[in-house]
C-alpha cells in the first residue's frame, strides 16, 4: 500500500494501519517542503514524524518530536543568548546530527532516510518526495518568511496572502518515488494538509500524470468547515478553496477518485465519490477501523 503523508494526520492513519497490515507493505512518500537548517543540522519534521511513529517513539501528545525526550541542548542555547526557531529535542536532535553527516558526506536524502529507518527498526519503506532543497514560503501581511517561522515564531496568526514552494521547480521527485507510485494501482493520499503537504508533492514534475492512471483515495483532513488541527483551513483560504471536503475535493479534482470524509459531515462534494466514516483518529484504535476501512475500499 502506498500513502502521500505530511507530518500529523497521516501519521495518526500509519500507526493504525501498521498493526492491521505487515509494516512490510506500507510505502510512505513524504512531504520535504517543511524541512529546514536548524543550528547546523537539517530537520525533516515530516520525514521524522512517520519514522518515529512507525518505530513507536512519536510523541503522540503532539505529533511532533520524540515522547519523553529532554530539551537540555535547546535550553542551554537559550541560556548563551541562541534562540532555535524550532523547539529542538535532544534524541531528536540525534537523528538530525546523524541525517546532516550523512548528507555532508555525499549520501542523498532518500539513502540518509533509509540509513535512519533502518536505525530506528522502521520496516516500512519511507521516501522522501525530492532530493533537492525546497521550502515552503508563506507570504504574509507582515512579510514573507518560512512555513516554520509562520507556525512556531507567529504561531499562525498574520493574514496570509499566497503560499509558494522555493525550489520546487527545479526539484526532481527520486526514482524511488516514481517507481514506488508507478507500481501500485491504487494510491493513497492520508488526511493531511492539502495546501503546504500534499500540495507540494503533487507540483513535482510528472506526479499528476501518474496519478490520472491510478485509482487514488484522498482522505479528507477537514471536519465539517475546520481541520482537526494546524493551518490547513487558513492555508485553504488564502488560496481560493473552500474550506470543508468539497474544497479538499477541489484540490485533488485532476486525478481524484474517492473522498472518504467524515460520517457527521454532510459537505456537498460532486465529481467524486462519497464515502463516510468516523475520520477522527484520537487514539489508536480509531486509526485501526479508518485503516480496515481504507483497506476494503483498495479491493473496488
Ligand atoms: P499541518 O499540521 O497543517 O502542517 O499539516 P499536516 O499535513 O502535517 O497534518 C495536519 C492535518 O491532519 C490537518 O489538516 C488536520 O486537520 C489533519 N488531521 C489531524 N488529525 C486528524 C484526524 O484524526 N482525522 C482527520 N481526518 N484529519 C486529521
Ligand atoms: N511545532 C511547534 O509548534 N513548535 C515547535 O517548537 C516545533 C518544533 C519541532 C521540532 C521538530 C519537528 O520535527 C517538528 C517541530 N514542530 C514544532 C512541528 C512542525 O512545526 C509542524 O507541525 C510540521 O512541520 C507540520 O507538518
Amino acid at each position: 500500500m502506498i500513502i502521500l503523508s505530511g507530518g500529523t494526520g497521516t501519521p495518526k492513519l500509519l500507526r493504525g494501519l501498521k498493526n492491521v497490515i505487515p509494516e512490510e507493505g506500507i510505502t510512505v512518500i513524504v512531504n520535504t517542503a517543511e524541512d529546514r537548517w536548524v543550528s547546523g543540522n537539517l530537520v525533516c519534521p515530516d520525514i521524522d514524524t512517520v519514522l518515529y511513529t512507525f518505530a513507536g517513539l512519536i510523541d503522540e501528545k503532539k505529533w511532533w518530536g520524540i515522547k519523553n525526550d529532554t530539551f537540555y541542548t535547546h535550553e542551554a542555547l537559550k541560556k548563551l543568548g541562541y534562540r532555535e526557531p524550532m523547539k529542538l529535542g535532544d534524541q531528536d536532535r540525534a537523528a538530525h546530527i546523524f541525517r546532516s553527516e550523512l548528507i555532508s558526506s555525499g549520501y542523498t536524502l532518500t539513502e540518509a532516510t533509509e540509513r535512519l529507518r533502518l536505525s530506528l527498526g522502521v520496516k516500512a519503506r519511507v521516501l522522501p518526495m525530492t532530493d533537492d532543497p525546497v521550502a515552503t514560503m508563506i507570504y504574509t501581511s507582515e512579510g514573507e518568511m518560512h512555513f516554520q517561522d509562520f507556525w512556531i515564531a507567529h504561531k499562525g496568526e498574520p493574514k496570509v496572502l499566497d503560499v509558494r514552494f522555493d525550489g520546487l521547480d527545479a526539484a526532481k521527485p527520486t526514482t524511488e518515488m516514481i517507481s514506488a507510485l508507478s507500481s501500485e494501482d491504487t494510491i493513497i493520499i492520508g488526511p493531511s494538509n492539502p495546501i503546504t503537504s500534499i500540495g507540494p508533492i503533487l507540483e513535482l514534475k510528472g506526479i499528476i500524470p501518474i496519478l490520472q492512471k491510478k485509482h487514488v483515495i484522498a482522505i479528507s483532513p477537514i471536519i465539517r468547515n475546520k481541520p482537526v488541527s494546524g493551518p490547513a483551513g487558513k492555508l485553504m483560504k488564502a488560496m481560493g478553496y473552500e474550506v470543508s471536503s468539497a474544497g479538499v475535493a477541489q484540490c485533488y479534482e485532476d486525478f481524484l477518485d474517492v473522498l472518504v470524509i467524515h460520517r457527521k459531515d454532510d459537505c456537498v462534494v460532486h465529481n467524486v465519490k462519497v464515502v463516510k466514516i468516523d475520520t477522527m483518529m484520537t487514539s489508536p484504535k480509531e486509526g485501526e477501523r479508518l485503516a480496515r476501512f481504507i483497506i476494503e475500499l483498495t479491493k473496488y
